[in-house]
């Protein structure tokens, strides 16, 4: 299981809305909101498979506070709180599950939609908090969706939120479909199987190299050999997608060239995919962006 474990999942969330899954360790990441539905494939033999979401309000709320505004270029503490929206009660991480090695995930993203982080804020001074250091490259707002397994639900939900001062002028999202990045000397080669359309699965790979050659010196990284995030063009919806085949059993396993992941857009419009690898310690982003008919 733990070699061909390939759950597989796209998320879809908005404003306010739940996100409530079921699935394992990797999985659990099946969400849903009233404007949108989604569902996971289990690869592993029960494929096409779809379980049943529900639209549900969520169970966490999240406020983040930077200790001073952002800047770009400026590294700030921003203090993540958490409580729960029944009674207020902070939530520790006693309270929280561990997925994809880490109870708390932020996705951070700005409008243009360009400059994504992906962060894992460590335990403040009071029951609750969480800090992490933020560094934007852009003046402007970010949208922050923290991922989280509360224990009381056992159910993923992600909580979305804002930080920082909006820019004066609007940003805008090149919306140009873009297949091929090259980071840190690294080219990073994404193929899907078919035109992406609302509503249907389509797969998608990833195919890394260096120099020409193919690179097979991926390190794990959450568990993972890669690990792909989209967000829509409305800034409202993120997309989790979670690579299928080989997953690490230890750290001194490498992945690599080909990762093969699957999505299910349920929106049409623009999609910025993130894909996030680890190669000599360090976490390289590769952008891509496509259409969804
Ligand atoms: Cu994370």
């Amino acid at each position: 299981m733990k070699l061909l474990h390939a759950l597989l999942i796209t998320t879809i969330l908005t404003t306010g809305a739940a996100a409530y899954a079921a699935g394992d360790h990797a999985g659990g990441h099946t969400s849903n909101a009233p404007a949108a539905t989604s569902m996971s494939h289990d690869a592993m033999g029960h494929g096409g498979e779809r379980m049943e979401v529900m639209a549900a309000q969520n169970m966490v709320k999240l406020a983040l506070e930077p200790a001073a505004p952002l800047q770009a270029g400026k590294t700030t503490q921003v203090t993540v709180k958490l409580n729960a929206v029944a009674d207020g009660k902070p939530l520790t991480l006693d309270d929280l599950k561990e997925a994809h090695t880490k109870k708390l995930h932020l996705l951070v993203v700005d409008p243009t939609l360009t400059d994504y982080h992906h962060i894992h804020p460590v335990a403040g001074e009071k029951p609750g908090e969480y800090v992490f250091d933020f560094t934007p490259l852009k003046n402007d707002t970010y949208r922050v969706w923290a991922d989280v397994i509360p224990v009381a639900t056992d159910k993923q939900e992600y909580v979305q939120t804002d930080m920082g001062t909006p820019a004066k002028e609007k940003a805008s999202i090149d919306k140009a479909t873009s297949m091929m990045a090259t980071v840190d000397g690294y080219t990073f080669t994404l193929a899907l199987d078919g035109e992406p359309k609302a509503g249907s699965p389509v797969m998608g790979n990833v195919t890394v190299t260096k120099d020409g050659q193919p690179f097979t010196g991926l390190e794990p990284v959450m568990g993972a050999f890669a690990h792909v995030v989209g967000f829509t063009e409305d800034y409202n919806s993120v997309l989790h997608v979670h690579p299928m085949g080989k997953e690490p059993t230890n750290d001194a396993e490498r992945g690599g060239p080909k990762l093969e992941f699957h999505i299910e857009p349920e929106k049409a419009g623009f999609v910025k995919l993130f894909t996030q690898v680890r190669i000599g310690g360090k976490d390289i982003f590769a952008p891509f962006g496509i259409t969804v008919k």
